[in-house]
């Protein structure tokens, strides 16, 4: 049995990082450290009714938070401290961005969704950490700076993301095409299982959450009405798990476009851009895929905010390019 572990890859595989000085290299290393600890968390969640239920706090998005967002958020926050690499995070369980004090000579700025989708929790449906990666821009041996964050996701050094569902997995890119991992727990180190992922250019399958197509604008409304029409083709199949990186990752791998438009509710779109449509941007472009907010390629978005929200399109090229037209 040849298993490659995580750390094995990322060791042969760093000279091809860009100035590959293995900052990087442990920057990723330790991320898979982080989601080892919250994926044991996550797995007896339903006995431990103290990190269940509600945190009685809201975060900045103004949603309920549950305990787990807060135990997720805080191990992925002191693994990155710890790293050395890191000078400091964004997260959408953090109104700004948390400077490293004693990390003020690290090359990297990481920001993540720390658990995505945890509203399944209760239900112990897939949930998620996304993570997206930049090099620093403000001056080495300062604390980070709202810049540091506030880039272009065709920026990215790297980005990914952990699903948490019937397996754990481990999916990430450098820019040099798209690895996933997965957790062997009895040994406790993700193993590759999915080298060199390439996205379907079509598929039968659309997601998106339904009951907002009042409010959808007509190019929309007419994608999903393309989607359900059975006069001379197939229906489409419509899958939605409510967990982002459930359904991105089932795109990612059978095809399949996921769809968050305008709505009444979202007007600007519900997923934030930086630390959930840029990261998966980044890796669907790199599978062979496309992401766009519907005008524009999600990666040339410039931000203005941290928490900011997009539409966004993203998955075959097929079927993003069919909803364009
Ligand atoms: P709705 C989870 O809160 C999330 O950010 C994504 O993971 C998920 O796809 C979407 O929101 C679900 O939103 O409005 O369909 O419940």
């Amino acid at each position: 049995m040849n298993l490659i572990t995580l750390d094995e890859f990322i060791a042969r595989t760093e000279h091809d990082l860009p100035d590959a000085t293995g900052e990087l290299s442990g920057l990723l290393r330790d991320i898979g450290l982080a989601s080892k600890i919250v994926n044991r968390d996550l797995s007896k969640a339903g006995l431990v009714d103290a990190i269940l239920g509600e945190a009685n706090e809201i975060n900045v998005q103004g949603e309920d938070v549950k305990k787990l967002d807060i135990i997720a958020n805080n191990v992925l926050k002191k693994c990155l401290q710890n790293s050395g690499e890191c000078c400091g995070i964004a997260s959408e369980e953090e109104p700004d961005f948390v400077a490293f004090e004693n990390r003020k000579n690290a090359k990297y700025v990481v920001l993540f969704d720390p658990l995505d989708g945890s509203s399944n929790i209760d239900v112990i449906a897939p949930v998620g950490t996304i993570f997206s990666v930049f090099k620093r821009v403000s001056p080495i041996g300062e604390l980070c700076t709202i810049d540091d964050f506030l880039q272009p996701g065709y920026k990215q050094a790297a980005a990914g993301y952990v699903i948490y569902g019937s397996s754990t997995m481990l999916v990430y890119t450098t820019g040099d095409g798209v690895n996933g991992f997965t957790l062997e727990p009895s040994i406790g180190e993700f193993c590759l299982s999915h080298p060199a992922i390439k996205t379907p250019e079509m598929a039968k399958t659309y997601s998106m959450n339904q009951g907002n197509y009042n409010s959808f604008s007509d190019k929309v409304k007419n994608f999903v009405d393309y989607c359900q029409d059975n006069t001379d083709k197939k229906a489409f199949s419509l899958r939605y798990i409510g967990s982002m990186v459930a359904d991105f990752h089932r795109d990612l791998l059978k095809g399949g476009i996921y769809i968050y438009p305008s709505t009444k509710d979202a007007p600007k779109g519900k997923l934030r851009l930086m630390y959930e449509c840029n990261p998966m941007a980044f890796i669907q472009e790199q599978a062979g895929g496309k992401a766009t907010n519907g005008k524009e390629r999600i990666l040339d978005i410039i931000p203005t905010e941290l928490h900011q929200r997009t539409t966004v399109y993203i998955g075959s090229t097929k079927l993003v390019d069919m909803l364009e037209e």
